[in-house]
Formats: structure tokens, C-alpha cells, sequence
């Protein structure tokens, strides 16, 4: 199913340029696999910006885009056809190719790129150059994007370098019906996969054999990659806010908390679910999932346009300590903090933490995840509950609502096992 075509790209990257002072170049990278083991490489996903702007999902690729006295150019560099290499890995894309998925008519050859650059520089008034220099922290290594600047700073030091990272982010943070499209496509394949692994899963089973069955129903439903990894936790294992050994027997009594997402078109969905392996709640159980559905169903309450992001949290943590002081398990704020110890809410988008700046008012258009949760590690239960959420004017939709969640619809599906 393609939803996103090569107009949503051609907007995104009129968008961008609306916000590129004039007398500029934009040159982004569609990135390399990075190498694995010998001769083999981990699989090539694109930078997310490039991806953004072109729809092209092949490593090497560059994208130029200038704005020179007002007037743009957009140009592809792309890799020459390899005969031989096709023969090995396939082939690689064409200028027709390219151009039918990205809608940029003008397409060059890789080999090109460096004159034609010079020639914009030397030619024309180019002041500045930007390019994104997304940086994780001091010692991660230098991308090709990094590389390039030195390089042009060392070649022209009068041009100014600029970081086009935070403009594109800024504009993903919004998404477009295409991509709000795209996303409930990733959860309706992520709810096939739940379905499949809860329909599947029995006492005495290893984590990863139930993981197996995500795995399968994501494949036959035509996706190619995970938004991240699968994180299928039994007991005790589940109040590991990121585990994923996923290689643990699941007891009888035990929950099972699930947190995972199919991937579409780059677009992510990322579901919890949690659910007791024996296909019954025990009475405590029961008592502490609903007060995890109780702050998470409160929290979507809360969500809608001109909100602060950073005061989503605070709702959860309100609910979750009222409810907990009721029955006797927390004081105060911070005795909670030893139960629950994350923030309820990410952007998700091209990627599954989101871009975008939190310290921002909620807009219609984000999409946000809500997902609260409970790690009580001396009682071995580890509860999440995460849905989707897209911002509106005045409230939120719950984009993941179709997947199974209350105690008697997690109950009665079991059930029918
Ligand atoms: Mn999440």
C-alpha cells in the first residue's frame, strides 16, 4: 500500500526552502550502511531528513538544493548503473526512477557532485551552506554530512556553514494527513502482530518464541523492518524499562508486557500492550493495570492544542499518585518515582522517538505516544499501556484505539485462545 507520493515530498522540501535565506545551498545525504562484520554491512536505512524531502530509500544519494536571487534548483545526484554490481546486489535507481518518486527533474551523477558544487560557490553569490549536523554526542563519529563541511570549510572558508538539522525537525514535528495515514497503517499491521502472539502464547513458552509470532504476522503483512525492537517481557522482567533479551520462560501467573511496532514506509507505530500469559488477571493484577488504564485514559483527557508537552507528564504522575496512595503502595511523589520512572509521552514519526523540541505547546498535528506505566519489581509486575495519539484543535485522537485494552476485552480474547 503506497500512500505517501512524490508531491508530500516536493511540499516538504517547498516548505523548507520558504525558511532557507536566499543565497544558499542545502545538501543532504541519504547515509551508508555501516559495516557489521567482513564483508557484510548492517541493512541501509535512509537519513530520516533525506528521506523526508526525497522519498528515495538508496544509500549514497545526494540531494542539492539551492536558492540562489530568489530562484530554486533542485538537483539528485544518484550512482552510475553497475553492470557487474547489478549482477551482485541489483540494481541500483535510475534518473526515470528517481524522478517518478521524488518529483525532482533534475538528476546528475554522483561523480559530479564536488564540480558542481564548486561551480555554485564560485559562480554564483552563495553565502552559506547547510547541511545536517545532527550530532548524538562528542565521540560519535563523524557522519559524511560533517566530513563534507570540513572539507568546504577548508576549500571556502568565506562559506558560512549552517545546521538545516532543527529546520527539518521543526517541520516533521507537524505531520500531514499522508503521514497521520501512514502511521495508522503501522498500527493496524503492529495490532495484526499483538493479535497473533497473544492468540499463541502459553505458560512455560520463551519470550522470543512469542516474539516469533509479531515477527510473522509483520512479515506476511509485506513489512520490512520493526520500528525498534521488540521488547516482549515476562514477571519479573517487565519492570526492565528496555529489555530485550526477550529469552526468558513465562510462568504460569505471570504477565506479559509487550512493547513493539511495525515499520511503513519509515513511519512508525510503538504499542504496549500487557496481558497475563494464563489468559486470567490475578485480583492484584487486575488492581494495578487499571490504575496504569486509569492515568493513561485521564492523560489522553488532558492532551489537545496549546497544552504544554512538558505538563502531559504531570497529569499521568497526579493520577498514578492518587491512585496508588488509595491502596496503600506510595506516600508521596517520590516514593512513586521508584514505580514509575519514565515520561508518558514521545513524538513518533520517521522515527520512533520522534524529532522535535519538548518544550513546545502541543499543536494540532503531532503525534504523540501516551503510554504510562508501573514496574513494581518485589511483586514481579510490569504493566505499560501505550497508544498513539494525533493532537487536534481541542482534544486528541486515539489513533491506535482498535487494538484490545480494557481487563475483560484482554480477558474475553484469551479466552477464545
Ligand atoms: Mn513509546
Amino acid at each position: 500500500m503506497i500512500i505517501l507520493n512524490k508531491d508530500f515530498f516536493k511540499k516538504n522540501r517547498e516548505r523548507l526552502m520558504e525558511r532557507i535565506e536566499d543565497n544558499s545551498i542545502v545538501v543532504l545525504f541519504a547515509g551508508k550502511a555501516p559495516k557489521k562484520s567482513a564483508d557484510e554491512a548492517y541493512p541501509f536505512t535512509p537519513n530520516r531528513n533525506f528521506y523526508y524531502l526525497t522519498g528515495i530509500d538508496e544509500d549514497k544519494i545526494i540531494l542539492v538544493l539551492t536558492k540562489i536571487s530568489g530562484k530554486l534548483e533542485e538537483i539528485l545526484f544518484i550512482q552510475k548503473a553497475d553492470p557487474v554490481m547489478a549482477r551482485w546486489v541489483g540494481e541500483t535507481i535510475n534518473d526515470e526512477q528517481a524522478k517518478q518518486v521524488s518529483a525532482i527533474e533534475n538528476i546528475a551523477f554522483l561523480e559530479e557532485f564536488e564540480t558542481r558544487i564548486h561551480r555554485a560557490i564560485a559562480n554564483s553569490n552563495i553565502k552559506r551552506v547547510y547541511a545536517d549536523l545532527e550530532r548524538d554526542s562528542w565521540d560519535s563519529p563523524q557522519s559524511t554530512s560533517e566530513i563534507f563541511v570540513k572539507a568546504l570549510h577548508e576549500k571556502y572558508p568565506y562559506v558560512e556553514v549552517n545546521n538545516v538539522f532543527p529546520m527539518v525537525c521543526d517541520l516533521r514535528t507537524i505531520k500531514s494527513e499522508e503521514e497521520v495515514a501512514e502511521i495508522k497503517e503501522a498500527i493496524r499491521i503492529t495490532n495484526e502482530g499483538i493479535k497473533n502472539l497473544m492468540k499463541n502464547a502459553k505458560p512455560g513458552m520463551r519470550e522470543y518464541e512469542m516474539e516469533a509470532y509479531f515477527d510473522f504476522a509483520l512479515k506476511i503483512n509485506g513489512v520490512k523492518d520493526f520500528a525498534f525492537k521488540t521488547i516482549a517481557a515476562g514477571g519479573k522482567n517487565a519492570t526492565v524499562l528496555h529489555y530485550v533479551d526477550n529469552d526468558s520462560v513465562v510462568n504460569d501467573g505471570d504477565l506479559v508486557l509487550l512493547d513493539l511496532g511495525a515499520q511503513h514506509n519509515y513511519y512508525n507505530g510503538d504499542i504496549s500492550r500487557t496481558f497475563p500469559v494464563n489468559g486470567k488477571f490475578t485480583e492484584r493484577q487486575k488492581q494495578i493495570y487499571n490504575i496504569v488504564l486509569k492515568a493513561q485514559l485521564e492523560t489522553m483527557k488532558f492532551i489537545k492544542a496549546g497544552v504544554p508537552f512538558k505538563e502531559v507528564n504531570l497529569t499521568t504522575r497526579r493520577v498514578l499518585l492518587e491512585e496508588l496512595s488509595k491502596i496503600g503502595l506510595v506516600k508521596d511523589d517520590r516514593e512513586l518515582s521508584q514505580y514509575y520512572f519514565h515520561g508518558v509521552s514521545h513524538y513518533l514519526g520517521l522515527d520512533t522517538h520522534d524529532v522535535g523540541s519538548r518544550d513546545l505547546d502541543l499543536k494540532p498535528g503531532m503525534i504523540l505516544t501516551v503510554e504510562p506505566g508501573l514496574y513494581i519489581e518485589e511483586e514481579g509486575i510490569g504493566i505499560r499501556i501505550e497508544d498513539d495519539v494525533l493532537v487536534t484543535e481541542d482534544g486528541c485522537i486515539n489513533l491506535s484505539e482498535g487494538i484490545i485494552k480494557t481487563v475483560e476485552e484482554i480477558e474475553e480474547f484469551l479466552s477464545r485462545r
